[in-house]
């Protein structure tokens, strides 16, 4: 399943933003490193469904259809904070990493009340810029990846300078696990204009900048600008925004309120929708009618949402520009087998093929894959065609799926 790390300094609200969108109770406190080991969950990807469209009602199976919204899991991760000097072991260290070296993307929390000081401790907001944490953050990241690069690279290059093997081919074997290629490889060194006959030369500064052009390369990044409920955030959102990162103003507090409101029964509030109901009939506690009015004031008027749901489909959607495509078996039914009306959908990285999507739902289903056939239009759809958003396909395999 894919996956995205959520990462920070500590105390900007990591646990929080991953409690509300996986809906579990994890440990959330306002002081640094509140969370010693990485917390692990589900949450979705917010699209309009094809059912609407069509007039029909579903039966989803490997996601979920709410009111004509389609939720398609996704696996969170929730890692303990980084402080400057991390990779030298300062805080939690960085070790806790590892579990998301196979993230497609990076969710940096970073905290726009201004909040929090660099090393996590909290203050009065406005105290403290987070664009610089923001920095420091993506700075471990890339130091802790380039002693990953760096334990590999004295072998490979001297094995490359031998001409036993190839640099990138090599390299790309050993960062694998990393979600990184062969070919992102090739286009970093390219881009940094490093001498790949002669590896053995490059300094460890050189090794640094080619880490962090395979992050920048494997892992987008999105930047959640949390606690834009407190007043005087906006400055800061613009500050993020104006140092060249991808910003989702949220606030995961609001959104957690929200969902277990929800969950109750006491509001209407899908995750990602611009407003919120109160349920007719229902009746609050004075204090959850004052904090439900805050939410409206400080967040829905102000920012239009609380921004979370945003987050993770900013990632997914824009960031790395999957598109959701239904495979069914039938094409004129558009079920699978068992009769089930649109049951799965599937985000695919932009330039996939049907083939592409046969070997995503099963390994047999590409193997024995035939063609595929637009189920809408009845067209057949050719090898080397890119799948389009919202396409629905029917695979015809030589083998059975399952
Ligand atoms: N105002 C406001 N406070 C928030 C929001 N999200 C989290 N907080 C508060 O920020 C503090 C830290 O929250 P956590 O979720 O524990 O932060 P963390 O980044 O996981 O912290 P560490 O695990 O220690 O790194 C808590 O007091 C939260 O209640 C938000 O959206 N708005
Ligand atoms: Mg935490």
């Amino acid at each position: 399943m894919e996956l995205a790390g959520i990462v920070g300094k500590p105390n900007v609200g990591k646990s929080t933003l991953f409690a509300a969108l996986s809906m579990t109770d994890v440990e959330i406190a306002n002081y640094p490193f509140t969370t010693k080991k990485p917390n692990v969950g589900i949450t979705y990807v917010r699209l309009e469904c094809l059912c609407r469209k069509l007039g029909l009602k579903d039966n989803p199976r490997n996601s979920l259809c709410v009111d004509g919204v389609r939720l398609v899991p996704i696996q969170i991760i929730d890692c303990p904070g980084i402080i400057h000097e991390a990779h030298k072991g300062k805080g939690l260290g960085l070790q806790f990493l590892d579990d998301i070296r196979q993230a497609s993307v990076l969710v940096v929390v970073a905290d726009a009340s201004g909040g929090t000081l660099l090393d996590g401790t909290p203050a009065e907001p406005g105290s403290h810029d987070p664009v610089e944490d923001v920095s420091l953050v993506l700075n471990e990241f890339d130091i802790w990846l380039r002693d990953i690069i760096a334990r590999h690279w004295t072998r490979i290059s001297r094995a490359a300078e031998a001409r036993q093997v190839s640099f990138t081919a090599e390299m790309g074997k050993a960062l694998s696990g990393l979600g990184v290629n062969e070919k992102n490889i090739h286009d970093a060194l390219n881009y940094l204009k490093l001498d790949v006959g002669k590896p053995t030369t490059w300094s460890q500064q050189d090794l640094l900048r080619l880490a962090t052009e395979l992050r920048v390369r494997t892992k987008p990044t999105v930047v959640a600008a949390n606690k834009s409920d407190v007043p005087g955030s906006e400055a800061y959102v613009e500050r993020l925004r104006k140092a060249g990162f991808d910003v989702v103003p949220c606030s995961a507090e609001a959104e957690r309120t929200l969902r277990l409101a929800a969950a109750k029964g006491l509001v209407r509030y899908i995750p990602g929708d611009p407003d919120f109901q109160v349920v007719e009939g229902v009746s609050l506690t004075e204090a959850q009618r004052r904090a439900l009015n805050k939410i409206r004031e400080m967040v829905f008027s102000k920012w239009g949402g609380t921004g979370v749901q945003q987050v993770v489909n900013k990632a997914y959607l824009e960031k790395l520009r999957y598109i959701p495509v239904y495979p069914v078996e039938n094409p004129h039914s558009l079920t699978d087998h068992e009769g089930n009306v649109l049951p799965d959908v599937y985000l695919m990285p932009p330039g996939s093929t049907p083939k592409d999507l046969a070997h995503k739902i099963h390994t047999e289903l590409g193997e024995g894959y035939l063609y595929a056939v637009d189920a809408l239009t009845g067209l057949r759809l050719a090898d080397d065609s890119t799948l389009k958003p919202n396409q629905v396909v029917s695979i015809v395999s030589a083998k059975k799926r399952g």
